[in-house]
């Protein structure tokens, strides 16, 4: 559909996806080939929730060229039934989604990095968003994360504040109201902040890596929502995004984190405590970036799949469970993936990737084969 105007083009979606559900399955395969699913304008990031309750995983992906956030309501069957976009702050480069107004519905708030705000909306359950609410006062705020920090049972949200070099925590004192809180300081321009418990107390911690100091910061949280002084531990040049899981088997959550500086990934092995003590680097390709660890091979220990921007490739690394990781499938992407996300979205029992694709605005879902590889599902190879 590059010959229709953007707004035309939302217009033709907006039609299609009001009729019926054949029809707008119809409307998406139309808007799918091989190539993907066109999105705004250099797409960013994405989370992966079921927003409507079908039990299908659906996807939220802010652009931030475009000022929007697209939602897409998946079909079970690694296709996607809707796609609508949101109209959003300047510059979003983070979504993060949770019940924020306690309604049992998930809603979604986006980092607007252009302006630094945030813009909330109110899921309806169905997959429809409405009530857009701005949060200003958040300058240089580039990602967000979502976790329950002082155990209220309202989900909070920590912010990465590149420009200040500090991570700041908006506590939601119910209903979605936001309180911000005195920010921390942390090592200069983070970039990526997320969640994880690293010391094992059931708590949700907080990880930041830092790009002008080749850190990465951790925060273990106290119950009433403040932090712990916080260590960091030095990585490879340029980290970005990480995952998490026990790939040692010693009963502590390590990280694995890409280096973009370095062309490489990094696994780092926790202590149970909140220390994190980096391996040796394990080369990948030219500038990595998106990187996710789960169980993609069946044999029970944690793997990796990390894309490469510049070289436009995936590759998949497969754990020994002792804390190895090696090397056994590699597809060429021919786009710069940005970042990538899991789930089962042919809900076949075998975890999908999902690829974002800046600089061609698209979307497009790889279907696992419960070995390690990864295959397009446009591929007529894969039918
Ligand atoms: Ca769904
Ligand atoms: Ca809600
Ligand atoms: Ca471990
Ligand atoms: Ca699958």
């Amino acid at each position: 559909m590059k010959f229709l105007s953007l707004s035309s083009r939302r217009f033709l979606l907006l039609v299609l996806v009001a009729i019926s559900s054949p029809l707008a399955a119809f409307a998406t395969d139309m808007d799918r080939n091989s190539d993907g699913y066109s999105v705004g304008a250099f797409p960013h990031h994405v989370e992966v929730a079921d927003f409507n309750g079908d039990r299908h995983l659906d996807l939220a992906i802010p652009s931030s060229a475009s000022r929007e956030v697209t939602v897409m309501l998946g079909d079970g069957k690694g296709g996607f039934s809707s796609i609508r976009n949101y109209p959003v702050g300047q510059g979003p480069t983070w979504v993060a989604i949770a019940d924020f107004n306690g309604d049992g519905h998930l809603d979604l708030v986006t980092c607007n990095a252009g302006e630094g705000s945030l813009t909330l909306y109110h899921g309806d359950g169905r997959g429809g968003f409405s009530g857009r609410r701005d949060i200003e006062g958040v300058g240089g705020a580039n990602s967000l994360v979502v976790g329950d920090f002082n155990l209220d049972g309202h989900p909070d949200l920590a912010l990465a504040l590149v420009a200040s070099s500090q991570v700041q925590v908006l506590r939601n004192g119910g209903g979605g109201r936001f309180d911000h809180l005195p920010p921390h300081g942390v090592d200069t321009a983070p970039h990526i902040i997320d969640s994880a418990d690293l010391n094992g107390d059931g708590h949700s911690d907080v990880i930041v890596g830092s790009l002008g100091t080749h850190t990465l910061t951790v925060f273990l949280s106290r119950d009433d929502g403040s932090f712990h002084p916080p260590s960091a531990s030095k990585v490879g040049r340029f980290p970005h995004y990480r995952g998490y899981g026990d790939f040692n088997g010693d009963g502590h959550l390590d990280a694995v984190v890409a280096v973009s500086g370095e062309e490489a990934i990094q696994l780092l092995l926790g202590d149970g405590r909140g220390g994190l003590k980096p391996l040796p680097l394990i080369r990948v390709g030219v500038n990595p970036h998106g990187l996710v660890a789960g169980e993609f091979t069946g044999d029970g220990h944690m793997d990796v799949a990390v894309a490469n921007r510049t070289s436009k490739d995936l590759a998949v690394f497969r754990g020994d469970g002792r804390g190895g990781l090696k090397e056994t499938f590699r597809t060429r992407i021919g786009e710069d993936v940005i970042t990538l996300a899991l789930g089962d979205f042919n809900e076949d029992g075998r975890s999908d990737l999902v690829l974002i694709l800046a600089s061609a605005g698209k979307v497009r879902i790889y279907t696992g084969d419960g070995q390690g590889r990864f295959i397009p599902i446009g591929n007529p190879e894969h039918r």
